[in-house]
């Protein structure tokens, strides 16, 4: 092999040995740039004769062209391997399952208050929310509370700032207060004709929401939810409420043979007062007298306070719970787990 060869042969391997273009393009200095073993090869020619020239300088042409060859060469694969690289480390696995986006849903206990105020709505209810920090006046007076009833004591009732002194606001102890609220409104908006003795139309609504109580064990939390419901009118009676609340409780449980017992009781706010219990006949509560709901006929001193005349305006009114509606309905053994967030208990419902 002459000299040539030799040097064709070294710049393959150096451009083979070149990892990447920038080291390529070193190496193709070496033999092609002005200072490259070629470049010198051809000045060496200087002192040749015309015929020597040109047979070196064909020998030389020919070498520098093998070496322009192998060096687009090596050029060409350094880029094939590049883009391969880059395709690969680019590359989408499009048979891959998508992330999936967890389907959120509602919580169980607002399930409940959508049945109970669709099924109510059903029956004519309205639907009235508001304030949960509310006045002694609203929770407690209009409702015919007494002054020393223990439920105004601050070992069961939350007071927060504002209020006076002898009457701090607190936290809802019940939604009875939107109802008063509701009530006055209603009323408000028909006082010409009330005054004029054409009556007004019926009160009926029903108060769903979140309350406040000092009290906190696996059967209660110090919030909890209530709805309370209340009916007015001049010829409003017991018999209502107990066609209504069976009606409610019936098609909340998908149950018509569901049997109900109003127990005396007593309210503040209610005269007479019941205890509302239910009971399945089959199904793995069969048997057993559940209590659900309390409720009476609304006590005339609260039919005053709402600005009407409890001589001509009767009704009654209940209350209940629907986080105790929702164990009942799906089974769940613990309050609790209503309120600890708990995805794996709350995404069974949806
Ligand atoms: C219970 C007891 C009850 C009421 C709530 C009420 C509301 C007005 C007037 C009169 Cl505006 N009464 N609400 C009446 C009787 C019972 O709830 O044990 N709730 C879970």
């Amino acid at each position: 092999m002459n000299e040539l060869d030799n040097l064709v042969e070294a710049a393959r391997a150096e451009f083979a040995q070149a990892a990447a273009p920038a080291d390529l393009e070193n190496a193709k200095a070496r033999y092609l740039g002005k200072a490259g073993r070629i470049t010198e090869l051809m000045k060496g020619m200087a002192a040749l004769s015309v015929d020597e020239k040109k047979s070196r300088g064909a020998a030389i042409n020919l070498a520098k062209q093998a070496i322009e060859g192998a060096l687009t060469m090596r050029r060409q694969s350094l880029a094939d391997a590049e883009l391969e690289a880059q395709l690969k480390a680019e590359a989408l696995d499009v048979s891959l399952p998508g992330r999936q986006r967890g389907a959120g849903g509602l919580h169980p206990v607002s399930l409940t208050l959508e049945r109970i105020e669709a099924i109510f709505g059903s029956m004519g209810f309205e639907v009235a929310e508001g304030p949960e920090i509310e006045s002694d006046w609203f929770n407690f007076t209009a409702l015919n509370t007494p002054e020393d009833h223990p439920a105004r004591s601050m070992h069961d009732t939350f007071y927060v700032e504002g209020g006076s002194a002898k009457a701090p606001n607190l936290l809802r102890t019940h939604t009875s207060p939107m109802q008063i609220r509701h009530a006055v409104q209603h009323v408000k908006h028909h006082r010409s004709a009330l005054d004029a003795g054409q009556g007004m139309p019926e009160i009926r609504v029903i108060a769903p929401g979140r309350t406040y109580r000092v009290d906190s064990d696996a059967t209660h939390s110090p919030m909890f939810h209530q709805c309370e419901g209340l009916w007015i009118g001049e010829n409003v009676s017991f018999k209502d409420l107990k066609v209504v609340f069976t009606d409610f409780c019936r098609t909340f449980f998908e149950n018509d043979d569901l049997v109900l017992r109003f127990r005396p009781s007593f309210f503040p706010f209610t005269e007479p007062s019941a205890e509302i219990d239910i009971q399945f006949p089959s199904g793995p509560l069969a048997g057993r007298w559940l209590e659900v709901a309390g409720s009476g006929q609304v006590h005339p001193n609260v039919v005053r306070n709402m600005g009407l005349d409890p001589e001509r305006y009767i009704g009654f009114a209940f209350g209940m719970g629907p986080d105790r509606l929702t164990m009942l309905r799906y089974g769940v053994n613990d309050l609790r787990l209503f309120f600890d967030g708990d995805i794996r208990f709350l995404s069974q419902f949806r």
